[in-house]
């Protein structure tokens, strides 16, 4: 080993144990916290990222933090997007406000839970938590082997209830009910169906607080999106969170590629838990990752290369180049030669070649496509959580020549050691809240597991 290989070493060691003390610090005790500040409670896909975070230090914590998630299970399966710390009253919109256990017998009363979901990547990370812990050595991998068949049931139901309700038709793509539902709040991919959604004049008053601990305005979302966001929320309590009820009233409908690659993904996982634990789903479980896997490769427009969403209201492709297009790369499904198209775009200026860019990790918005905003959420940072995900699926997918760059430009900008939300892309600035959990646990996986 060379002097400069000495020194890397030790600086991955010093980042590793930073990203360990800041999800040690944004711990409760029951759940870690998304951020120390802005996000008080425990969301859903964090909470999986997290995990195999946690798995890295303490296997038996990784599953306590999906045990907790799984505590907020509504009976129907699913997995609701915040499960609320009752120690914390300062957060909008908190449970009051979705007023769920009041509106509906499937929520839990106990613990408070918002009433939509998130992007279902936590198969896959069940599936690299039961990895880690058996590198841990044999009562490690014992404990977490125990563990695993009840993990699996709640699994199975969340699946069932994303196949069930979010795709009534076969179509190989889920329906989300809000934008927030997709993880990429307010990404340029839902400008058009919430332009179309009028606020709520009886929209009741509420005070946000992501605009007082993130000072500059132009990071987080604006006025009219917000209370969008919240004529959105009124809609779905409206229809007392029934899901039938939603698709035929709701004024934002669409599809989400990437959250149906990610399941096609995850079902590709549970598979194979249903087929280590002998149960009787696999079958079915297979048929999920073909159908979502198709769906998701099946929405691939022509001319702008990558698959686009479509609002369900006016049945049009929403047109917008973000990088939820590259939802293929994630599960598989395309041909050789259109996985090579999609790989060139990927390496190309229009996106990690692009040279402007600091890092050549994925912005969230093609830095050459006009809705693109540096600072802005969603519309353009570069969030590592995303690249880390496209990483993690792309080497499960046996794609390492093309998440090998990207792993390598990632680690560079987590470098500065800040754990950040998200970056301004061009210049590499950390932006949003500061020790991020999901960011920490990118940074642990990526340094601890090559
Ligand atoms: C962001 O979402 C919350 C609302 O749920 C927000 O904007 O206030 C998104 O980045 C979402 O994907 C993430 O799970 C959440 C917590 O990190 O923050």
């Amino acid at each position: 080993m060379t002097a400069v290989d000495d020194l890397a070493v030790h600086r991955g060691a010093e980042l590793a144990a930073r990203a360990a003390a800041v999800l040690r610090g944004n711990d409760t005790g029951v759940m870690v916290r998304a951020a120390p500040d802005l996000y008080p409670h425990q969301w859903s896909w964090d909470a999986a990222f997290v995990s195999v975070g946690l798995a890295h230090l303490d296997p038996d914590r990784a599953c306590a933090e999906l045990d907790h998630l799984f505590t907020g299970q509504w009976r129907t399966g699913m997995l609701p997007h915040i499960v609320f710390d009752p120690d914390e009253h300062d957060y909008s919109p908190g449970p009051e406000r979705w007023g769920c256990a009041e509106l509906t017998a499937d929520a839990p009363v106990v613990p408070r839970t918002s009433g939509i979901c998130q992007p279902p990547v936590h198969a896959l990370a069940v599936e690299r938590v039961v990895t880690l812990a058996g590198r841990r050595g044999p009562a490690a991998a014992a404990r977490v082997r125990a563990w695993l068949p009840g993990a699996y049931r709640r699994l199975l139901a969340w699946h069932r209830y994303l196949v069930r309700e979010r795709d009534p038709r076969g179509t190989g793509l889920l329906t989300i009910h809000h934008g927030w539902e997709s993880g990429m709040d307010n990404s340029p991919r839902w400008d058009e169906p919430w332009s179309r959604v009028a606020v709520d004049p009886d929209l009741p008053p509420y005070r946000r607080r992501d605009t007082r601990i993130v000072r500059d305005a132009s990071q987080r979302p604006t006025r009219l999106e917000y209370d969008r966001y919240l004529t959105g929320v009124e809609e779905l309590r409206r229809a007392r969170y029934d899901d039938a009820r939603i698709s035929a009233t709701a004024s934002f409908l669409t599809t989400d590629v990437l959250a149906s690659a990610v399941l096609a993904a995850a079902s590709g996982a549970l598979a194979g838990i249903a087929r280590g634990l002998g149960a009787a789903e696999v079958a079915e479980l297979e048929e999920h990752a073909e159908r979502f896997r198709a769906g998701v490769a099946g929405s691939v427009d022509a001319e702008l290369g990558l698959a686009l969403d479509t609002d369900l209201r006016t049945g049009e492709p929403l047109r917008v180049e973000t990088v939820a297009g590259f939802a293929p790369l994630l599960c598989g499904g395309l041909g050789t030669a259109a996985e090579r198209e999609m790989v060139a775009l990927l390496r190309s200026e229009r996106w990690t070649g692009h040279p402007g860019l600091r890092h050549a990790v994925l912005p969230s918005t093609s830095p050459a496509a006009p809705e693109f905003r540096p600072r802005a959420y969603w519309r353009g940072p570069s969030w590592p959580v995303v690249t880390w995900l496209f990483v993690w699926l792309l080497e499960r997918r046996g794609r390492t020549d093309v998440a090998a760059p990207l792993r390598r430009a990632l680690l560079d900008e987590l470098a500065g050691g800040s754990f950040a939300e998200y970056h301004e892309p061009l210049t590499g600035e950390p932006l949003g809240s500061a020790d991020q959990s999901w960011t920490a646990a990118a940074a642990l996986d990526l340094l601890l597991s090559c």
